[in-house]
């Protein structure tokens, strides 16, 4: 998608700070992190939301989620505990409409979320 801020980064055109590159997965930090590992997993497609990722049926979302636990393990975080959040629509606070897992970690997490 031309105009997409994340298939942007996925292309090089934009810089982004990358963690680990798996197959149709990426993997970099966030921008404005809210805790100490705070990483963006996207598939290099472009899918709107999360919904749309699981409707994809082709082993995507298998391949997004095993890049959020292989970024837990390269953090040092995958022991202590981490969360992978999927912010999905607008009420739920989603800004970028490229799906994206948020792998946070580093830090105790508060329940629930705000
Ligand atoms: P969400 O609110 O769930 O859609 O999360 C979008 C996240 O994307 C937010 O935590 C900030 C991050 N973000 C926005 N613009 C950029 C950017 O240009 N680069 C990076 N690395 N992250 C960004």
């Amino acid at each position: 998608m031309t105009d997409c801020l994340f298939c942007k980064i996925v292309a090089r055109e934009l810089p982004a700070d990358i963690v680990l590159e798996a197959g149709r997965a990426l993997a970099f930090r966030d921008i404005n992190p809210q805790a100490p590992t705070h990483v963006l997993v996207v598939p290099k497609a472009h899918y709107e939301n999360a919904a749309a990722l699981a409707a994809a049926d082709d082993g995507l979302a298998d391949d997004v989620l095993k890049t959020c636990h292989a970024v837990a393990v390269k953090e040092g975080i995958a022991e202590s505990g981490y969360r992978i959040v999927f912010n999905t629509g607008p009420q739920a606070g989603q800004t970028v409409f490229h799906v994206h897992a948020h792998v946070l970690g580093g830090r105790a997490l508060n329940w629930p979320p705000g």
